[in-house]
C-alpha cells in the first residue's frame, strides 16, 4: 500500500461524558504524526479538522425521538459529512486516517468507506459500542455506535446502518466491558467478539489473524477502528473510560503489524477517544503514531 495519506481530524466530544477528547486530534498531530507517516513512504496531507458543535451551545437533554441518546442529530450531521470526506479521499485514490474525537465518530468513517465498496470491519476496543438509545446506561452515543453502524434495535429503522456493512465480516477486539443488555445484543448478532480471555488463550497474534480473515472474508476491503481503550491504561492513561486488563505496548504493536499485511485491503483507519487532559505528557497521543505508523507498515528493521 502506497496510497497517500490524508488525515481529518474530528474534534467531537458529543458522544462521550469525559471531556477533553475534542482535543484529540490536535495532542495526535502534536505527538508527530506527519513525520511518523512519512516514515513509511507516503505522503501525509492534512485536511484539517471538521466542525463540531461545542456542546455547550447544544441542549443537552436527548430530544424526545432520540429515546435515551444525548445529541443524537448532532452526531448525525458531523457523521454526514466525515462520511463525504472519506468518500471523496477514497475516490481520490487516497487513505483516509480519521483522527477522534470520541468513538461515535465511526458512524461517519464507515459509512464513507462502504460508500463505494463492500467493507469488513475489525473494532479493537475495551467496550463492545453495542448499545442502543433504550439499552445505553449513559445515553453516551461512543457506547452505540458499532451498532448504530450494524443497525442494531432501533438503528434498524434509520440511516445509520446505510453502509450496509454485513455483521459477518465484523471482528471486535480486545473487549472486556459490557452493559448487561449490550452484552446479549452483541452474543445475538452474527459479528464476531474475541475478549481477553481468548487473548490470553490464543495471543493477540493470533486472534487479530482471525479477525482480519473475518472482515476481509468475501469483501474489497477493511477498516479498522481502533479506541485507544484497547491498551491497558498503564499504556494509555490519556482516555476517557479506561478498563484494567487491556493490550500491553508489544501486543498492541504486533496487532498493528498484522494490520500492515493487509497491505492494500487495509481500507481505511481511525484512532479515537484519546483525550489529552487525562493523559500523561501527551503519551496516549504518542503511542496512538507509534501504532498508526506500525499498522501503516513501518518495521524495526525497515
Ligand atoms: N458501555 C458504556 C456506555 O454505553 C461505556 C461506553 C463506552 N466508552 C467508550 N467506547 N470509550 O468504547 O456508556
Ligand atoms: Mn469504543
Ligand atoms: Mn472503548
Ligand atoms: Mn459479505
Amino acid at each position: 500500500m502506497s496510497r497517500n495519506v490524508r488525515v481529518v481530524g474530528v474534534p467531537m466530544d458529543l458522544g462521550a461524558d469525559r471531556r477533553g477528547v475534542d482535543m484529540g486530534p490536535s495532542a495526535i498531530r502534536y505527538a508527530g504524526l506527519a513525520a511518523a507517516v512519512e516514515e513509511t513512504d507516503r505522503e501525509c496531507i492534512d485536511a484539517g479538522d471538521l466542525n463540531v458543535p461545542r456542546p455547550e451551545t447544544r441542549a443537552s437533554k436527548p430530544r424526545p425521538e432520540d429515546g435515551r441518546a444525548k445529541y443524537l442529530s448532532e452526531t448525525r450531521e458531523v457523521c454526514a459529512s466525515l462520511a463525504d470526506v472519506v468518500g471523496d479521499t477514497l475516490a481520490a485514490g487516497e487513505f483516509p486516517l480519521v483522527l477522534g474525537g470520541d468513538h461515535s465518530i465511526a458512524i461517519g468513517t464507515v459509512n464513507g468507506a462502504a460508500r463505494a465498496a463492500d467493507v469488513g470491519v475489525v473494532w479493537f476496543d475495551a467496550h463492545g459500542d453495542f448499545n442502543t438509545p433504550s439499552t445505553s446506561p449513559s445515553g453516551n452515543v461512543h457506547g452505540m455506535s458499532l451498532a448504530a453502524l450494524l443497525g442494531v434495535g432501533e438503528f434498524a429503522d434509520t440511516s445509520w446502518a446505510a453502509a450496509g456493512v454485513d455483521p459477518e465480516n465484523v471482528a471486535l477486539v480486545g473487549i472486556r466491558d459490557l452493559d448487561p443488555e449490550e452484552r446479549v445484543a452483541v452474543r445475538e448478532s452474527p459479528a464476531t467478539v474475541y475478549t481477553m480471555s481468548d487473548v490470553d488463550e490464543r495471543g493477540l497474534p493470533a486472534v487479530v489473524e482471525d479477525a482480519l480473515a473475518i472482515a476481509g472474508d468475501g469483501t474489497d476491503g477493511v477498516h479498522v477502528s481502533l479506541d485507544m481503550d484497547f491498551l491497558d491504561p498503564n499504556e494509555a492513561p490519556g482516555v476517557g473510560t479506561p478498563v484494567r486488563g487491556g493490550a500491553t505496548y508489544r501486543e498492541a504493536h504486533a496487532a498493528m503489524e498484522r494490520v500492515a499485511d493487509l497491505g492494500d485491503d487495509l481500507r481505511t483507519m481511525e484512532v479515537v477517544e484519546v483525550n489529552p487532559i487525562l493523559d500523561s505528557l501527551n503519551g496516549t497521543s504518542e503511542l496512538a503514531v507509534e501504532l498508526v505508523a506500525s499498522a501503516l507498515g513501518k518495521r524495526i528493521l525497515r
